[in-house]
């Protein structure tokens, strides 16, 4: 049941209009989706009422609607390979994981989740095993993502409280991104701040990051520390500030402890501008810049997101930053403050709901009067009393044979974890594995003996909560796809059938948040304040009133029904004195160094039009064609110096495992570092999953790995022979030393590179063109002298796979050729065509737009520059009136201005 707000039907079109939010980032934008039930059909745009993002949308987001197809949905669950009905699924987990349980003890069984799961699948996941089944070992992809944010506030605040909010992008003078790259990762974050500032000749944005991303667009400096010593920059901000008399002494003495120390330690480490600018190689001018605008603007805000959390420093740098915000009152007042910019749609709901496997639920710990409180509210006499495994360590316990029963739900660790391999093989070796996910194939779910179909984003429903706290409903647009279920309703089928039916009566996802509203309220009266967390208001919702919920930011009690914006103005922290704690904290490098062997840091983050594992974007064509390919960012001096060129393939290898990638050559990062992607998988490459070779190394207080940093060698791939197929249909290409998969509207391209070239090309394919083997037509061009191959198999005329190899990578346009299967073109194709098939340029006058840099609307390379030279066009607004790129969700207006000024030159 749906409110008229949120649900318009229209009766004339046969579509509803319903509210609900993004799928991906923790900005946490609010949609309209214009439904289409019968034909399943959803076309989103942004909500122009949600105030996470006032109608924008970024080129994920906006294509949602194209990633809805039931083909790569896992529809059915299995069991060992075969069709299950759920009822004999579920009973064979519940029967496995109790002959575990009842043999080795609660220890030796494992959930791991993840910050895409919605509140109420965690909340019921993390009550089963800690609360009933009593064993701790659940833990979530956060732990690589934001537990030493998490660890941090708590150090500093007592509470894992985010205390500022996003009107303070807007109310801010200065805006520093520590490690974060807004502009690809928070792209409607990064779109406020921009407007932000040109609204705002005053504001200043400093970003911090080693490498020159698409966000030093906006920025008035960029500070490009070395990999990992960001603890010294804020230890230096703090001896800089305390030294200029720049501190807020009456914040200090009234509203904090540890000052001493915190000063003393910061002096120690980092004690002026050149001790900093040596330990994180930087020019002294910079720093002395940065120290400068921080001392001098009052209204200061930290946006921080992997650059500081994924580091075996992590927790300390996350201090580093709460100390100097601490240390001048710049907490909680509109325009300052520290505020992690959280990855994942709720990462932020997991800890609310104790999803990591060092906390409990409701924001509770590991202390007695909590577990207590947990057990008693529960009802329950099992509650476990002490922390379980985190990720690195779970997955080691994996390996060892003592966790024998593991379920991974929402996350793709095989991928995304370091030392892949490791995982892959601890996760291959255990007894029982268990993988509830929505699309059919996924590296580690391919690895499950039971499979669990799980609803997707448009048919799940319930609540997530983005970077600022804020709670949003996310509303299912259409029926379950097959026999998938919500991951609520399979986990508490399980607690049935593992006998914890009367602790787990939830018949809606209503139920569920009702009585995780009911726990943070629980002897959290507003006079005690024990907790942050605390949504008591909704703690008798109804289903109406929850499916009608509108989006509000937490704690929202009866003193505060509309919710609250920010934290800390006035003190009042949750620790037993009420004040915060400023952390002495010391700079430390990265545990693993660069040496003989291994003499070059390998950096690792995201590209802007995919989503992780890439088991959702890579659906919607228009957002393969950005970035293709896995790729590996080089200085020009380190290409020089290991023989690598741009457009090349190179072999990355360290000491945990090796991948290959396509060079590219650029001095956006500083010399001796590397930087690639995370997304690609087995799925879509054979040697471009790049957590094989990530080092396993983990902050010791947050235990979140090092992922930004791993000492490796680089060395060029020697290909005898570089080429691509486009087919109509998928391929299976084994034997072939580089394949990636780039998915077109209407094809399947393949990007292949080998040492050993292949002589049967034809029946290599012929054998997979089903089912049309024998009637195949081929016509084919070979040129021996120069290594060029050219073959393209048409049907009855149709034309169903092109194949084109050559000695370098340089070879016919593949937009072109990918744009002739499109299904649109009925008539089959032209005689000139064909002929250009064979020469590998396309006929006069075909339009060649170059590689895609507007992914919205589809806006190649080339079109913007003809559209610069032919208009004489100076700015990117000038871009947008005349060819739309860059009109909509803006992350590519970067690369927009990168093309206008070489085009100027
Ligand atoms: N397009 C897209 N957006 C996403 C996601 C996605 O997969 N794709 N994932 C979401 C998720 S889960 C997350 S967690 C966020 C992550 O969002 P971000 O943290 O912004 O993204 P990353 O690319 O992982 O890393 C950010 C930057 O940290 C820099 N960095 C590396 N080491 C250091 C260092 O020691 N110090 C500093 N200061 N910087 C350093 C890197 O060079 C990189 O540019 O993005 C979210 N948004
Ligand atoms: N080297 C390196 N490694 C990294 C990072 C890095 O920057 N560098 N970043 C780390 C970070 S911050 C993160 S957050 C992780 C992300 O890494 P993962 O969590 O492993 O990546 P995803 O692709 O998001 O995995 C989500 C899986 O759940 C499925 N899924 C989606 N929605 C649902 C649902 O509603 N229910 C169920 N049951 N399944 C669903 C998807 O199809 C997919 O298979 O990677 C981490 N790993
Ligand atoms: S910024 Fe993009 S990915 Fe993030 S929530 Fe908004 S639309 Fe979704
Ligand atoms: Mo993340």
């Amino acid at each position: 049941m749906q409110n008229e707000q949120n649900l318009i039907a229209k009766e004339e079109s046969n579509t509803q209009t319903i509210k609900t939010t993004c799928a991906y980032c923790g900005v946490g934008c609010g949609i309209e989706a214009e439904v289409d039930v019968e034909n399943r059909v959803v076309s989103v745009k942004g909500d122009p009422e949600h105030p996470s993002n006032y109608g924008r949308l970024c080129s994920k987001g906006s294509a949602l609607g194209e990633t809805l197809g039931l083909s790569s949905r896992l529809l059915q669950p299995q069991v060992y390979g075969r069709p299950a009905s759920w009822d004999d699924a579920l009973s064979l987990v519940a029967e496995k994981f109790q002959a575990v349980i009842d043999e080795y003890g609660p220890e030796a069984v494992a959930f791991y989740g993840s910050g895409q799961l919605l509140t109420e699948d965690y909340y019921v996941a993390n009550k089963l095993m800690k609360g009933f089944i009593g064993g701790s070992n659940i833990d979530t992809n956060s732990r690589l993502c934001m537990s030493s944010s998490v660890a941090g506030h708590k150090r500093a605040f007592g509470t894992d409280t985010v205390p500022a909010c996003y009107d303070d992008f807007t109310e801010a003078d200065l805006i520093v991104l520590v490690g974060s790259n807004t502009a690809w990762c928070h792209p409607v974050s990064f779109q406020r701040i921009r407007a932000a500032k040109e609204a705002n000749p005053n504001l200043k944005v400093v970003v911090v990051d080693p490498r020159k991303t698409n966000t030093c667009d906006i920025a008035d400096l960029h500070i490009p520390v070395k990999i990992g010593s960001d603890v010294a920059l804020f230890n230096g901000l703090l001896s800089y500030l305390y030294q200029e008399d720049a501190l807020d002494q009456a914040y200090i003495q009234a509203h904090t402890e540890g000052f001493e120390d915190a000063i003393q330690a910061a002096q120690t480490d980092a004690f002026n501008v050149y001790t900093v600018a040596e330990k994180c190689d930087l020019a002294p001018h910079v720093v002395e810049t940065f120290f400068r605008w921080f001392k001098e603007t009052d209204k200061t805000l930290t946006l921080y997101s992997q650059g500081v959390n994924q580091s075996s420093s992590g927790t300390d740098k996350v201090n580093s930053i709460l100390n100097c915000h601490l240390a001048t009152g710049r907490m909680g007042k509109p325009g300052t403050g520290p505020l992690s910019l959280t990855g994942q749609p709720n990462a932020m709901g997991g800890r609310e709901v104790g999803g990591l496997a060092n906390t409990l639920a409701a924001h509770m710990e590991f202390n007695p009067d909590d577990l207590d409180r947990v057990a008693r509210f529960w009802n329950t006499e099992s509650l476990t009393q002490a922390p379980g495994l985190p990720a690195v360590d779970l997955f080691d316990a994996v390996a060892d044979g003592k966790i024998k029963a593991i379920w991974v739900m929402a996350t793709n660790p095989v991928a995304s974890m370091p030392n892949a391999d490791k995982v892959r093989g601890a996760i291959e070796n255990c007894d029982f594995v268990v993988v509830s996910d929505c699309v059919a194939h996924a590296d580690t779910l391919d690895l499950a003996h039971v499979k669990l179909p799980a609803a997707g984003w448009s048919e799940k429903d319930g609540t997530v909560t983005n970077s600022e706290r804020r709670i949003s409903r996310q509303r299912a647009l259409l029926p379950l796809a097959g026999d998938s279920k919500p991951d609520w309703w399979i986990i508490t089928q399980l607690a049935h059938r593992m006998g914890f039916k009367d602790s787990f009566p939830y018949e809606t996802n209503a139920d569920i948040f009702r009585e995780h509203a009911q726990l943070s309220g629980f002897e959290n009266s507003e006079n005690e304040r024990l907790r942050d967390f605390n949504i008591s208001k909704f703690s008798d919702i109804s289903q109406a009133e929850y499916d009608a919920l509108m989006p509000v930011q937490w704690p929202v009690t009866q003193d505060t029904p509309n919710g609250v914006d920010r934290f800390f103005a006035n003190g009042g922290f949750y620790t037993p004195n009420r004040k915060a704690k400023l952390v002495a904290v010391e700079s430390r490098k990265p545990e693993n160094l660069p040496n003989k062997d291994w003499p070059l840091v390998l950096n690792s983050g995201r590209v802007r039009d995919q989503w992780h594992s890439m088991t959702r974007t890579a659906l919607a064509s228009r957002l393969n064609q950005h970035k293709p390919e896995p790729f590996v960012e080089i200085t020009p001096a380190d290409a020089e110096k290991y023989r690598l060129q741009n457009g090349h393939l190179a072999i990355i290898k360290s000491q945990w495992g090796e991948m290959l990638a396509r060079v590219e050559v650029t001095d956006r990062l500083p010399q001796g570092d590397l930087f690639v992607p995370m997304h690609w998988t087995s799925q879509f490459s054979n040697h471009g999953r790049m957590g094989v070779v990530v080092n396993p190394v983990v902050d010791p207080i947050s235990f979140q790995p090092e992922s930004k940093h791993t000492p490796v060698s680089i060395a060029p791939f020697e290909a005898a022979w570089h080429g691509f197929i486009i087919s109509r249909h998928p391929l299976i290409l084994d034997g072939i030393d580089y394949v990636v998969l780039v998915k077109g509207e209407g094809y399947f391209r393949y990007e292949l590179a080998g040492s050993r070239s292949i002589r049967s090309w034809q029946s290599h394919l012929s054998s997979q063109l089903v089912p049309h083997s024998g009637e195949l037509e081929w016509q084919t061009y070979h040129d021996p002298a120069k290594s060029l191959f050219r073959t393209a198999c048409f049907h009855d005329d149709e034309l169903q796979a092109v194949l084109v190899t050559g000695p370098d990578y340089a070879l016919p346009d593949r937009n072109w050729i990918g744009s002739l299967f499109d299904s649109a073109k009925e008539e089959g194709l032209k005689i000139d065509e064909r002929m250009a098939l064979l020469t590998g340029k396309p006929p006069l006058g075909t339009p060649d737009v170059g590689k895609i840099i507007c992914a919205c609307f589809n806006v190649g390379e080339k079109t913007i520059e003809k559209a610069i030279q032919e208009g004489n066009l100076k700015t990117h607004q000038e871009v947008g009136q005349c060819c739309k790129a860059g009109t909509n969700c803006g992350s590519c207006v970067p690369e927009i201005k990168g093309i206008l000024a070489a085009v100027g030159k």
